[in-house]
C-alpha cells in the first residue's frame, strides 16, 4: 500500500488533525467536510467523553440537515467548557438556557420556527443527566407530550459534574459520588432508587428513542441521523465517560464506555412509537467486575476487601437488562 510518511505539526491549534495535509490524508478531526460544531480550544478534561459524544452527535444532526440547526444547552459541563466568556466553541446557532428548562427552550425555538414557516431549520436541544432527568423532567415529559419537534440528546455523566461530582438520579447503585460517600454498610449510592429516562421517554409513546456510547461513534451518528429524518419529539441518551467523576483514566474513555454495553449495564437499543425496535446486541460478554475495577468510584467494592455481596448484586442488574432487552 502507498504510504507517505505524515509530519505532525506542532505549531498551533489549526494544525490539528492534521490540516495542514491533503484532504485525504487528513485525520478525522480535519475532514472538510465536518462542521465541527464544537471546536478546537474548548476546556473539557482530557479524556472527556460528553465533549466526544457531543461533538459527533452535533456535526451527524448538522450533517442531516445541512447547517440548518440551533441547539439550546442547558447549564452542565458541557456549556461550561465550551462557553467560558468572551470565548465559545460553537460553530453553529446556539443558545444556553438555564440548568432546568433546555428542553422548553427548545420548544420555544421549535415554536418560533413554525410560527415563521422555517420547516427547514431544526433544533435540538441537549443537557447532562441531571439537567435531563431531574431539574430538567417537567420540562421534558412536556416537550414529549406534545410531540414537539425536537430532538432531545441527553449526555449521561451519571452525576453532576460540573458542580464537583454530585448525585444525580442517574447515579448508578453503589457509585461513590461527592453526596454519596464511600463509608458505612452500604458504601456509594443506595441500590433501588434512580430513573431510567429512556423507560421513561418510551411510556410518552414518542416517535423514537435511543441509547447509545461514546464506544461505538458510528452508532451514535447513525441514530442522531436517523432522528433527524422524523419530525416531532425524539430523544437520545448518550453515556457519556467522565474521567473526572468516575476516577477513570483519560486513555480508558472508550474502554469502559465500551464494557459498560459489554456487560449489559447499559443497555444499546432503538425504540419506535414506544415499542423497543432494535437492540446492538453484546459481541463479548464481560462481568460487571471488568468495568468496575476501571473506575475508582467503585474502588470501595474491591479496597481494603471485596464486597462479593455489592459485586453480586450489581451483576444481578446487567443480568436483569440482558434479559429483558434481549442483548446476547
Ligand atoms: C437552578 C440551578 N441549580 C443549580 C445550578 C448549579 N449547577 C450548574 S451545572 C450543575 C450540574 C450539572 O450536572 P449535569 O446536568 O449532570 O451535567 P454535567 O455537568 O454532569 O455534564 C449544577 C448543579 C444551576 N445552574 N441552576
Ligand atoms: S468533569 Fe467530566 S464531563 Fe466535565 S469536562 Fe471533565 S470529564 Fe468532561
Ligand atoms: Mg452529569
Amino acid at each position: 500500500m502507498a504510504s507517505r510518511p505524515i509530519k505532525f505539526y506542532q505549531v498551533g491549534s489549526h494544525a490539528a488533525g492534521n490540516r495542514l495535509l491533503d484532504p485525504e490524508l487528513r485525520s478525522v478531526q480535519a475532514d472538510p467536510n465536518r462542521t465541527n460544531s464544537i471546536t478546537k480550544g474548548h476546556r473539557a478534561c482530557q479524556g472527556c467523553g460528553e465533549a466526544l459524544g457531543a461533538r459527533y452527535a452535533l456535526d451527524a444532526a448538522m450533517r442531516a440537515t445541512d447547517g440548518q440547526l440551533i441547539a439550546a444547552n442547558a447549564t452542565g459541563c458541557l456549556e461550561v467548557f465550551s462557553t467560558p466568556y468572551p470565548e465559545t466553541s460553537w460553530q453553529m446557532p446556539w443558545l444556553h438556557s438555564l440548568f432546568g428548562n433546555a428542553p422548553a427552550v427548545a420548544t420555544g425555538i421549535a415554536a418560533a420556527l413554525k410560527a415563521k414557516g422555517r420547516s427547514d431549520v431544526r433544533v435540538v436541544g441537549q443537557g447532562g443527566d441531571g439537567g435531563t432527568v431531574d431539574i430538567g423532567l417537567a420540562c421534558l415529559s412536556g416537550m414529549f407530550e406534545r410531540n414537539d419537534d425536537v430532538l432531545y440528546i441527553c449526555y449521561d455523566n451519571e452525576a453532576y459534574m460540573n458542580t464537583g461530582v454530585q448525585r444525580s438520579g442517574s447515579t448508578p447503585p453503589a457509585a461513590r459520588t461527592m453526596t454519596t460517600q464511600a463509608v458505612g454498610d452500604e458504601p456509594g449510592n443506595v441500590f433501588g432508587q434512580g430513573k431510567n429516562l429512556p423507560l421513561i421517554a418510551m411510556a410518552h409513546e414518542i416517535p423514537y428513542v435511543a441509547t447509545a456510547t461514546v464506544a461505538d461513534l458510528r452508532d451514535l451518528e447513525a441514530k442522531v441521523e436517523r432522528a433527524m429524518g422524523m419530525r416531532g419529539a425524539r430523544y437520545l441518551h448518550v453515556l457519556v465517560t467522565c474521567p473526572l467523576g468516575w476516577s477513570s483514566a483519560a486513555g480508558d474513555t472508550i474502554k469502559v464506555a465500551r464494557l459498560a454495553k459489554e456487560t449489559g449495564l447499559f443497555p444499546v437499543f432503538e425504540a419506535t412509537d414506544g415499542e423497543v425496535s432494535a437492540v446492538s446486541k453484546i459481541r463479548e460478554r464481560r462481568p460487571v467486575e471488568e468495568y468496575l475495577q476501571l473506575q475508582g468510584r467503585y474502588r470501595h467494592l474491591f479496597q481494603p476487601s471485596r464486597r462479593e455481596d455489592v459485586l453480586v448484586h450489581i451483576q444481578a442488574i446487567a443480568d436483569r437488562n440482558i434479559a429483558r432487552f434481549g442483548l446476547v
